[in-house]
C-alpha cells in the first residue's frame, strides 16, 4: 500500500449524519472494509466508551491486523455538551470522566485518545477566558497524568475558529502542551481546520513536528483529498522531510459514498507517496 505513512479510515457504531466519519453503524463492517482497502488501520470515535466491547475491538484487531491509531471523543462535546473548558465545575468533572473511561479503552487496544471538540470554548467574556483557560489546562494535566499511568498518548487538536475560540493553529496547541509539559501529549493536525486557520500549512507541520501524533487527512470541503481545493503535494513533502511517520486518517465526509471516497483518499495519497519516493531515490 502507501509507501511511506500508514492510512487509516475513520468510524462509529454510531448512527450520526452530518460528522466528517467515513463509516457509520457496522463497526465489525467497517474493519473488513477498512482491510479489504489495504488500509493499516481504522480510527473508531465513541460516544461512549462502552458502545463497544474491548474485547470485540481486540478481536477485529487481530482478526483484521489493523490499528487503532486513536479513538475520537467530539461526540462527549457535540452531543452531550461535555468540554474541558466548561464555566460549570461539575460539567468539566463529567468531561473528564469521560475522557478518564476512553483512556481505559484505549489502553487495552494499544490506541490514543483525541482531544479535540472536547477542548471546548472559553467564550467571548475577557475576563473569564483566562480563567476557564486554566481550568481546562488543570483538567487536561490530569488526564495527561492519568493516560500517562495506562501507558496511554492524549492527541491535543486544535480546531477552526467556528468549533474553538482558543485552540486554532498548531502553534496554538504546541503552546498549551508545553505549557502542560507532560510526555504522552502530543498534537493531532486535520488539514481541514489548517485550511482555515494556518499561514502555511507546510511550515506549520514542520514546526510542531517534534510533537506531532497524528494527523487527519480531510480537503477543503473535508471531502476525500483530491476532492477540494487543497494542495497536498507540500502537505505530504512537509510531512516526509520533518521525520513524521504516523497515521494518515481520513477524517472525511462520505461523498459520494464511504468506499468511493476513502478510495479517492488512498489513491491521492498513494499517488503523491510514490512521486516522493521517487524523488528520494533521485529518479
Ligand atoms: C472536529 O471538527 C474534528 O476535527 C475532530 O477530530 C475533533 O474531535
Ligand atoms: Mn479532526
Amino acid at each position: 500500500m502507501t509507501r511511506i505513512f500508514p492510512v487509516a479510515l475513520t468510524a462509529t457504531p454510531a448512527e450520526v449524519r452530518s460528522a466528517p466519519i467515513l463509516l457509520r453503524g457496522d463497526l465489525a463492517g467497517a474493519f473488513r472494509t477498512a482491510a479489504e482497502l489495504g488500509c493499516a488501520g481504522l480510527e473508531v470515535h465513541l460516544r461512549y466508551p462502552s458502545d463497544v466491547q474491548a474485547g470485540r475491538l481486540r478481536r477485529w484487531i487481530a482478526e483484521y491486523a489493523l490499528a487503532v491509531p486513536t479513538i475520537g471523543t467530539g461526540m462527549a462535546a457535540t452531543l452531550d455538551g461535555l468540554t474541558l473548558a466548561h464555566p460549570d465545575p461539575a460539567i468539566r468533572r463529567q468531561a473528564l470522566e469521560r475522557l478518564r473511561a476512553h483512556v481505559d479503552l484505549a489502553a487495552q487496544i494499544g490506541s490514543a485518545v483525541t482531544i479535540g471538540s472536547v477542548s471546548g470554548r472559553l467564550g467571548p467574556d475577557e475576563a473569564q477566558r483566562s480563567e476557564r483557560r486554566a481550568a481546562a489546562l488543570e483538567a487536561l494535566t490530569e488526564l495527561c497524568r492519568y493516560a500517562h499511568a495506562c501507558g496511554v498518548t492524549l492527541l491535543l487538536e486544535p480546531l477552526n475558529r467556528y468549533e474553538c475560540d482558543y485552540l486554532n493553529t498548531l502553534a496554538d496547541a504546541l503552546a498549551l502542551a508545553q505549557e502542560i509539559g507532560a510526555p504522552n501529549l502530543k498534537l493531532l493536525a486535520d488539514t481541514f481546520h489548517m485550511n482555515i486557520e494556518e499561514t502555511d500549512i507546510a511550515a506549520a507541520l514542520a514546526a510542531a513536528a517534534p510533537r506531532l501524533g497524528h494527523v487527519h487527512l480531510a480537503d477543503s470541503n473535508r471531502q476525500a483529498p483530491g476532492r477540494g481545493h487543497l494542495d497536498f503535494a507540500p502537505i505530504l513533502a512537509a510531512l516526509a522531510r520533518s521525520g513524521y511517520r504516523g497515521f494518515l486518517s481520513f477524517e472525511i465526509l462520505p461523498v459520494p459514498d464511504p468506499v468511493t471516497a476513502a478510495q479517492q483518499g488512498i489513491r491521492t495519497v498513494q499517488a503523491l507517496s510514490d512521486i516522493l519516493t521517487a524523488a528520494q531515490k533521485g529518479e
